[in-house]
């Protein structure tokens, strides 16, 4: 499956539900600082208890020094399966023992390579360079690239062949579904457009059927 849904400004109830309509239509789930800092790592696990087939992110966006990345991975290890974090801090005294803890708990690391924002131009995409070499030395599992900037996607998907793609930016700051995948990326992030509709598993199941169709479209043109 190619979607993941992003739970950040939810109630507890709210993604409770969400979780429970959701579990069987999507690839995972990615929980943001928002929901953790106001529902609680207690509440997170019983909702991956819900749901324990999917693949579950903690989206702590770390970037910090390795130590301290460490002690908040450990905090999530309970209910994630996968761990973001920026690669700008690089590898040595940071991303490095970061990505040697998540590899020895049996976890994936996933890096942020660009982001969905234009100010995502300013700082990471005119470093790409440079964090394509941090990309190179961890081989992380995954990486986070904008759907909205599909050619940062094409990129990463030429320098690392191997990593999942997961793309944000699609719904509520203007992707469409399917553009990404197009690009090369594996799954798609849905937030708003997913867990702010009335009927969310309606609106993932039209996610997923508009993803086909530009997948089928695009790869009729290549
Ligand atoms: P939405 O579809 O509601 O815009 O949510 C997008 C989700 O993807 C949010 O959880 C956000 O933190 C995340 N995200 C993003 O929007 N852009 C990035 O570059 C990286 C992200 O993780």
């Amino acid at each position: 499956m190619t979607l993941i849904v992003a739970l950040d400004r939810v109630s507890l109830q709210e993604a409770e539900q969400l979780v429970g309509d959701l579990c069987d239509v999507v690839e995972g789930f990615k929980v943001g600082l928002p929901f953790v800092l106001s529902a609680g790592v207690k509440a997170v696990e019983k909702l991956r208890g819900a749901c324990p087939s999917r693949l579950w992110i903690a989206d702590y966006k770390l970037a910090d020094i390795g130590y301290i990345m460490r002690l908040i991975a450990e905090e999530a290890a309970s209910w994630a399966d996968a761990v973001i974090a920026h690669s700008f801090v690089g590898v040595d005294g940071g991303l490095g023992e970061l990505a040697e803890h998540l590899a020895r708990e049996g976890k994936k690391l996933i890096l942020v390579v660009s982001m969905s924002h234009p100010g995502s131009r300013d700082v990471y995409d005119r470093a790409a360079p440079y964090i394509a070499a941090v990309v190179d030395r961890l081989k992380p599992w995954g990486l986070v690239a904008p759907a909205t900037r599909p050619e940062m996607i094409a990129l990463y998907r030429r320098r690392a062949p191997w990593a999942k793609i997961l793309a944000p930016g699609v719904g509520a700051q203007g992707a469409g579904p399917g553009e990404a995948l197009c690009a090369g990326a594996d799954y798609e992030i849905i937030g708003r457009q997913v867990t702010g509709a009335p009927e969310p598993r309606a609106a993932a199941l039209l996610a997923r059927r508009r993803q086909e169709e530009r997948l089928r479209l695009c790869r009729a043109q290549s």
